[in-house]
């Protein structure tokens, strides 16, 4: 029979955003692909698939792995899949790369790593970049997650490299943060200056089969120590984990777990996905100005306020109020 076969490249390309949310709803994992590429391309439907989505916003429980290049989050993100699988858990995976906007998103290296559930219909692992999206990382990721959820996902896991900015807003989307370091990369040092320290909630010291990770492992009991913390605040884990030999992921897991009961006891659950929610509205409507005042470039509109506070006949507050004032018209 070639219903399946014909049906496939339909989906591929549709606009259909009811269909494919039944369809996504349905666990059709092409419908669910296909939806993620409207969210990340920044699709003109994309308003659409938000609002269909909306009603199961907040049904999975969000992980994210941040990291320097290279930690193993993949690695970590590929065994983590294995313990919640044999949980019952469905799980999502989104691997955002946020350093390169343009490559279409195929991380090779991760869909290499994580090529152990590729046949199991409970998981969905996607690789996206920011591409063309509005808002970015910080407004096409939620979107994903949003996605995932709606086709059924209770766990969500987002692995982004700690490169630089992007990935500490990328990861402030999580309800829970894992920071993935590694023995002898300077990496305890790294992580404060990044200020990578203040969104961990759980540090995971992978590759602990190497030299030096006591040293880590002291190192950031050391940093966590010096934070103030107010009674009842959580205070970050330390986690050691062989993520190669599948060492450790029981006690990571475990962690993420401790977290997610402590985000409900004290109502950080709520206050951090309003926080995501408000990041995620902001991202968007800044996006939508951006493009307007893009469309005012070509035209008369910036082009001749930029003309004038070039020559000094105008200054650059007064000619922002205009644009501004121009964009409401
Ligand atoms: N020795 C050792 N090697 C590991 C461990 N975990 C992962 N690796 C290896 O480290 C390399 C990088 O692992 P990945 O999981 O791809 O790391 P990543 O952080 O996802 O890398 P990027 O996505 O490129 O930033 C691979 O060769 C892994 O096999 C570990 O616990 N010990
Ligand atoms: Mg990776």
């Amino acid at each position: 029979m070639s219903e399946l076969g014909t049906a496939a490249p339909s989906i591929r390309r549709s606009r259909d955003v009811p269909m494919l949310v039944e369809r996504a709803r349905a666990g059709d994992p092409r419908a669910v692909a296909r939806l993620i590429t409207l969210v990340e391309s920044g699709d003109e439907v994309l308003p659409q698939v938000a609002a269909a989505l909306a009603p199961y916003a907040g049904q999975a429980q969000v992980v994210g792995l941040t990291g320097s290049p290279g930690v193993g989050k993949s690695t970590t993100t590929n065994e983590l899949v294995r313990a919640l699988r044999a949980r019952g858990h469905r799980v999502g995976v989104l691997a955002v790369d946020p350093s390169s906007p343009f490559t279409g998103g195929a991380i090779l290296g991760d869909r290499v790593r994580m090529q152990d559930h590729a046949t199991d219909p409970g998981v969905y692992i996607r690789s996206m970049s920011s591409r063309g999206h509005l808002g970015g990382l910080s407004a096409a990721t939620p979107q994903a997650v949003r996605v995932l959820e709606g086709a059924g996902c209770d766990v969500v896991l987002v692995e982004t490299v700690g490169v630089g900015q992007a990935e500490v807003e990328v990861a402030s989307l999580a309800d829970t943060t894992l920071v993935l370091l590694a023995p002898g990369m300077g990496d305890a040092i790294q992580a404060v200056k990044a200020g990578i320290l203040e969104i961990a909630d759980i540090f995971v010291v992978n590759k602990a089969d190497r030299d030096g990770a006591d040293a880590t492992v002291r190192d950031i009991n050391g940093m966590i120590a010096l934070g103030e913390r107010g009674p009842g605040e959580w205070r970050p884990q330390v986690v050691r984990s062989i993520a190669a030999r599948g060492e450790g992921i029981d006690d990571i897991a475990a962690a993420i777990d401790k977290h997610r009961g402590w985000l409900v006891e004290h109502g950080e659950l709520r206050r951090r996905r309003e926080a995501r929610a408000a990041a995620e509205i902001e991202a968007i409507a800044l996006g939508v100005l951006r493009a307007r005042i893009g469309s005012l470039r070509d035209g008369t509109g910036l082009a001749a306020l930029a003309g004038r506070v070039a020559e000094g006949a105008l200054d650059p507050y007064a000619a922002a109020g205009e644009l501004l004032a121009e964009l409401e018209r």
